[in-house]
């Protein structure tokens, strides 16, 4: 089987490296093809190289031998279904559930964070901006999610649901987010973030983010 995974940049590409992460957990072996996002037609999905690969013109986009799949979380599952070997989702029935929900959230919200907190791996700010409360709220919910599931969790692993998930790879790039820029958290979800950025893939894809002026 031969997969190509066509990326955005490593450094801003927040939708490119959750299915990235997924894949490498998996253990799937695939090749990278990096589109650069700083293009004309950026925002609009009209970047002439994406819209090549993908229908919407945004990446991740997956071939998985000739089998386009074009949303990160569409790829996930592609994954889970295929190398069910690799307990991408949670084994448990009720727990496989609440970890689709998690990842849902994240996949479907968390504009706020989005719009104010872009990813920019690299960066580190001295001190947290000023964020109005629609931010802070979503950033309470991040920090709700994180420690309540780490608090039932705990027992079983360090990952949000104790083995690490799908949920966990749907959630590395906000911790980036937090670390970027300065956000308290509470010690547990502060702890999860810290097992994110000690992981070996997430540090493979980190090395490869590279800034680009004016970005
Ligand atoms: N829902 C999509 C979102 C993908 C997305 O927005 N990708 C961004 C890069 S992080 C993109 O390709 N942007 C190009 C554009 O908007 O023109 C997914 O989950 O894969």
């Amino acid at each position: 089987m031969t997969n190509t995974l066509y990326i955005g940049d490593k450094n801003y590409s927040s939708w490119s490296l959750r299915p990235w992460l997924v894949l490498r957990w998996a253990g799937v072996s695939f090749d990278e093809r990096l589109i650069r996002l700083d293009q004309p037609g950026y925002g609009a999905g009209k970047i002439a190289e994406a819209l090549a690969v993908s229908p919407t013109g945004r990446v991740p986009c997956l071939d998985a031998d000739g089998l386009r799949i074009w949303d990160s979380l569409a790829i996930a599952e592609w994954a889970a279904e295929t190398y069910p070997a690799a307990q991408l989702w949670p084994a448990d029935k009720a727990k496989r559930a609440e970890a689709r929900a998690v990842t849902a959230e994240m996949h479907s919200g968390f504009q706020n964070v989005r719009r104010d907190l872009s990813m920019n791996i690299r960066r580190r700010l001295e001190r947290a901006p000023d964020l109005p409360p629609e931010t802070h709220a979503e950033i309470a919910r991040l920090d709700q999610i994180w420690s309540g599931l780490r608090a039932r969790f705990s027992g079983e692993g360090p990952w949000l649901f104790g083995a690490r998930s799908i949920a966990d790879a749907f959630y590395a790039p906000v911790a980036t987010r937090m670390r970027s820029y300065k956000v308290a958290l509470g010690a547990s979800a502060s702890r999860w973030c810290e097992t994110i950025f000690a992981d070996r893939d997430f540090r493979a894809w980190e090395e490869g983010a590279i800034p680009i002026a004016g970005m």
